[in-house]
């Protein structure tokens, strides 16, 4: 990771037919963690997202609320999208809506480029088609239904039925694209992750590329086709292209060339438009590809993919509202494995929260602190000699920063995490070891009191830094209580990969008490009884 080089990171941009739940939740946190990480790192750092607001399915919506889908989607956007992102404290620096001029206008821009070029036509097409997908279905994804459904095709994620749709369509020849494509995979091992996501990928190019039929003429809500305006684009197509519209594609070139090409964070359902589909289209536009598509899994409860048409969806403030929305960045990021599923509980979350948070850091940074100021009058001590404890304790730093820092540039969240938490284990096992309140028994000891002070302390200057991109909140009050900022600046000042390198805190530096970072949680008061 070069530093200051771009990076450009995406969500998918969200259906508005519905609020979001903690599965839209955890894409958001887990893209604004790899923002925060890099834009702490010095990276030219860009983080979008956005609402998706066109189709079918949005259409039925407003229909059956009694209002127009532009009024629907002002609603949700200002009523659930935009406060979601306050209530799980993303710091994006843009939001794009798919109704917007900037974006309606270049994606007609887009459309009539590759329809100069030759690389859309018209035909007839007649599939089975899913309005919760908003994608016709292929025999593979189409099951039989049970119970209500019985014997009815229906879609193998929303168990709903499917519809026949015929219509004079406008296709797209991705066709044309299967060889270059399978070329991109192979030359760029990395341009799709996980393996197992890439994999899959391949597999299903290899079986062969149809043409994709990307407009519709049965409804109008949509980007009109700019050559025939009885069509609007189909969803998916519009959609993708939010990805460079937002950063000025069509009218901006300095901003497009200066952020494009975008890492993408997708759930795995929709891994296939950004893997195939997506790069494709930029193909056929002689756009660059994307750098990375990163498919993470599902948040499962009761072993099934939580979703709101299911009524097992969980709304983030749920869990914010008693656990603090750095319990909810912390928990997801470190339980799940970023790239496979993770089953949601309760009682998991409750466990995480006392064991890591409020015992393993809480409470060392309460201790530490608390011990400044018994022992040196609320004044970081100046260190002695050190002794193999201490050199011990900076290794461990310095290697963790360097981990965490390499498996965020892999997308590995939860091994960044898993690497700076060997810190807050060494300094607890250091703490329990030198027994800081006996060596304040005797003047004797009073030096190797300094030294052991003063380590654990900077070790929570480096924990401080290294975890703001994960628990921002918690992490800014520990800067204020190490009086950090008068010294060395404002923590998001602090760069990430200079995090691990020791004696960056002053001795003498004036540090005061802090209260529980981690309150304890009573069990009874969660959702979970
Ligand atoms: O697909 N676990 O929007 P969408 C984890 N508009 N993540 C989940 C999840 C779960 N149970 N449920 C949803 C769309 N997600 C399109 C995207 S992009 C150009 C257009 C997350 O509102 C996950 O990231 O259905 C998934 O990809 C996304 O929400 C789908 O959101």
């Amino acid at each position: 990771m070069s530093t200051g080089s771009s990076f450009f990171i995406t969500t998918p941009i969200f259906y508005v037919n519905d609020v979001p739940h903690i599965g839209h939740a955890y894409t958001e946190v887990a893209a604004d963690v790899l923002a925060r990480w890099h834009r702490q790192s010095g990276d030219d750092t860009w983080l979008l997202t956005g609402t998706d607001e066109h189709g079918q399915k949005i259409l039925r919506t407003a229909t059956a609320n009694g209002v127009t889908p532009k009024e629907w989607a002002d609603k949700l956007v200002k009523e659930a999208w935009l406060p979601l992102l306050e209530t799980i404290d993303v710091a994006n620096d843009d939001f794009i809506r798919t109704t917007e001029d900037r974006h309606e206008k270049n994606v007609q821009k887009f459309l009539q480029t590759l329809y100069d070029a030759g690389h859309i036509y018209a035909g007839e097409f007649e599939a089975l088609y899913c309005v919760g997908c908003e994608e016709f279905k292929p025999e593979s994804e189409i099951v039989l239904g049970t119970g209500d459904f019985e014997g009815v095709k229906v879609c193998a994620i929303h168990s709903k039925p499917l519809e026949l749709l015929q219509e004079k369509n406008y296709f797209f020849r991705m066709s044309d694209f299967q060889q270059r494509l399978l070329d991109l995979y192979e030359e760029r091992p990395d341009f799709v992750q996980p393996s197992s996501a890439r994999n899959e990928v391949i597999a299903f190019v290899q079986s062969g590329l149809k043409d994709l039929s990307i407009s519709r003429s049965s409804f109008d809500w949509g980007i009109p086709i700019p050559w025939d305006n009885s069509h609007v684009t189909y969803v998916w197509f519009d959609a993708l292209l939010n990805y460079v519209t937002a950063v000025g594609y069509g009218e901006n070139d300095e901003e497009f060339n200066r952020r494009w090409p975008a890492n993408h964070i997708v759930g795995k359902d929709i891994l296939r438009f950004h893997a195939v589909i997506w790069p494709a289209m930029l193909m056929a536009a002689g756009l660059e590809v994307p750098k990375h598509v990163f498919g993470h899994g599902w948040l499962l409860v009761g072993g099934e993919k939580m979703s709101k048409s299911k009524l097992t969806g969980i709304a983030p403030n749920e869990i914010t509202d008693t656990f603090g929305s750095d319990a909810f960045r912390y928990y997801f990021m470190r339980a799940v494995s970023f790239g496979q599923d993770g089953s949601f509980s309760w009682e998991d979350l409750h466990a995480r929260y006392h064991a890591e948070l409020a015992n393993g850091f809480g409470n060392l940074a309460s201790r530490v602190l608390a011990m400044n100021s018994r022992y040196y009058d609320g004044v970081t001590p100046a260190p002695g000699a050190v002794t193999d404890a201490e050199i011990e304790i900076q290794r461990i730093v310095a290697e963790a920063a360097k981990a965490a820092d390499a498996a965020v540039e892999s997308f590995h969240i939860h091994e960044a995490l898993a690497s700076i938490w060997t810190i807050v284990d060494a300094l607890n096992g250091y703490i329990t070891e030198q027994e800081p309140w006996v060596l304040a028994k005797s003047d004797e000891t009073r030096e190797r009191l300094g030294t052991v002070l003063y380590t654990a302390t900077e070790g929570l200057r480096a924990l401080a830094v290294l975890l703001s991109p994960v628990i921002p909140l918690a992490t800014e009050k520990l800067w204020e209580a190490l009086n950090a900022e008068a010294v060395l600046g404002s923590l998001a000042s602090q760069n990430l990969r200079d995090a691990g390198t020791w004696g960056q805190l002053p001795p003498e530096t004036p540090v005061s008490v802090l209260e529980a970072l981690f309150p304890r949680i009573d069990a009874d008061s969660t959702a979970a009884t």
